[in-house]
C-alpha cells in the first residue's frame, strides 16, 4: 500500500523532503504541497509530479485522501500544526524544533497522551546519521569507558537572514546538538552557560555553550552561523578509555597544483543526506505499522530541547549559569524509543 502524504511548506526543507520521497523512497505518493506562496508550491509540485497545491495547511491535514503529513513551514507553526495532525489522527514528520516554547511542547504531549498513541516524529535527523550512531554504539560497547566530555561544533556559511540573532542560534540551530548529545549520552542536562565573543562587523557572532549533564559530564557546543567557509559539523566524545570523533562523509579529494583538497558542503542537506533518507524511510514505516521508530525523536525530546533553548536564551541575556529543570517524564514517552 502506498502512503499518501501532504507536505506543508515549500521552502528549503519542504522541497528536500519532496525530493527524498519522490526520488529516493518507494510506496509513497505526495498528494499535495502547501505553501502560503502558491508560485513556490507550484514550482515544487511541477518538479516532483505532485498533483495538488494548496495555501491552507489545516485543510491539507483534514483531507481524507492524506494518510500522513510533513511539516516544514516556519518554526512558529510547528506546534499548532502538529496539534491539528493529532486531532485528525494523522502521523506527522515535523521539522525541528517542535516549538521554541516548552509550554507549547507540553500541549502537544498532552494531546498525544489523550489520543492514546504517538503521532509526532520530530525531524532531529542526526539520530539517523551513521557517524553519531557509531558514537552511541562505541559508548554502549564500553570501548570509550565512562563518558566525560563531548565537544560539538556546528557551523553554517551564513545566517539565513540579517535579522538572525545569538538567541536564534540557541533556539533554531543548537537544538540539533541539544537533542543528539542527550540521545548519545542517554542523559538530560542540569545547566547551561552561554558566552559570545565580539565580531568586528554587524553579523551575529558565534555562540559558545557549556552544559552540565545530570551524570556530571561536560558538553560544549559552538554554534557559528557565519563561519563563511562551509557547512561544518564536528563532534568528539571523550571517555575515560578513549575518544571518538565524527568524520563527515567525503566522496573525493583533489590533488592538483601542489595541493590536496577536499570540499565542504554549502549546507546541511548534503552532509546529512543519508540521515534524512533513513529518517523519512523510518517515518513511512511508522505510518504503515503504527510503531514509533525506536531511535527517532518524539514530543518529549522536542520538549527537552525547548527547555534547554529557553534556559540558554536566559543564560545569554544575564551571563549566568542557568539551571534546566524538566517536568517529570510521562510514562507514555518512557515506553517509546531509547
Ligand atoms: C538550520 O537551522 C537547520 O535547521 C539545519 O537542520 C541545520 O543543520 C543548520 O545548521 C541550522 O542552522
Amino acid at each position: 500500500m502506498s502512503v499518501r502524504i501532504g507536505i506543508i511548506g515549500a521552502g528549503i526543507m519542504g522541497t528536500d523532503h519532496a525530493r527524498i520521497f519522490a526520488e529516493r523512497l518507494s510506496n509513497v505518493e505526495i498528494r499535495v504541497i502547501c505553501d502560503a506562496d502558491t508560485a513556490r508550491a507550484k514550482k515544487v509540485a511541477d518538479q516532483f509530479g505532485i498533483i495538488d497545491v494548496s495555501t491552507d495547511p489545516e485543510s491539507v491535514i483534514q483531507r481524507s485522501d492524506i494518510d500522513a503529513v510533513v511539516i516544514a513551514s516556519p518554526d512558529s507553526t510547528h506546534a499548532p500544526l502538529s496539534l491539528a495532525c493529532i486531532q485528525h489522527r494523522k502521523p506527522v514528520l515535523c521539522e525541528k524544533p517542535l516549538s521554541q516554547s516548552s509550554n507549547q511542547c507540553i500541549d502537544v504531549m498532552n494531546a498525544e497522551i489523550a489520543a492514546g498513541r504517538p503521532f509526532v516524529q520530530l525531524g532531529f535527523m542526526r539520530r539517523f546519521d551513521q557517524a553519531y550512531a557509531e558514537m552511541k554504539t562505541a559508548l554502549q560497547n564500553g570501548v570509550l569507558g565512562r563518558p566525560l566530555m563531548m565537544h560539538n561544533f556546528h557551523r553554517n556559511v551564513e545566517t539565513p537572514s540579517a535579522e538572525f540573532t545569538g538567541a536564534m542560534a540557541i533556539t533554531n540551530s543548537a537544538p540539533h546538538e541539544f537533542d543528539v548529545v542527550r540521545y548519545v549520552l542517554g542523559v538530560e542536562y542540569r545547566s547551561i552557560s552561554v558566552f559570545q565573543p565580539k565580531r568586528s562587523d554587524a553579523v551575529v557572532a558565534p555562540v559558545m555553550m557549556v552544559l552540565e549533564t545530570e551524570d556530571d559530564q561536560l558538553v560544549n557546543i559552538e554554534i557559528n552561523n557565519n563561519a563563511s567557509y562551509g557547512y561544518d559539523v564536528r563532534a568528539e566524545l571523550i571517555g575515560e578509555a578513549g575518544s571518538l570523533s565524527l568524520n563527515a562523509p567525503l566522496y573525493s579529494a583533489l590533488d592538483a597544483k601542489l595541493t590536496h583538497r577536499t570540499e565542504y558542503a554549502a549546507d546541511w542537506r548534503a552532509r546529512f543526506a543519508e540521515a534524512y533518507w533513513r529518517q523519512n524511510r523510518a517515518f513511512l514505516q511508522f505510518v504503515t505499522t503504527g510503531t514509533f521508530p525506536e531511535i527517532a525523536s518524539h514530543s518529549w525530546d522536542g520538549y527537552a530541547a525547548a527547555m534547554v533553548g529557553e534556559a540558554g536564551v536566559r543564560a545569554l541575556k544575564d551571563g549566568s549559569r542557568t539551571a534546566i529543570r524538566l517536568i517529570e517524564k510521562p510514562l507514555f514517552y518512557s515506553k517509546l524509543g531509547v
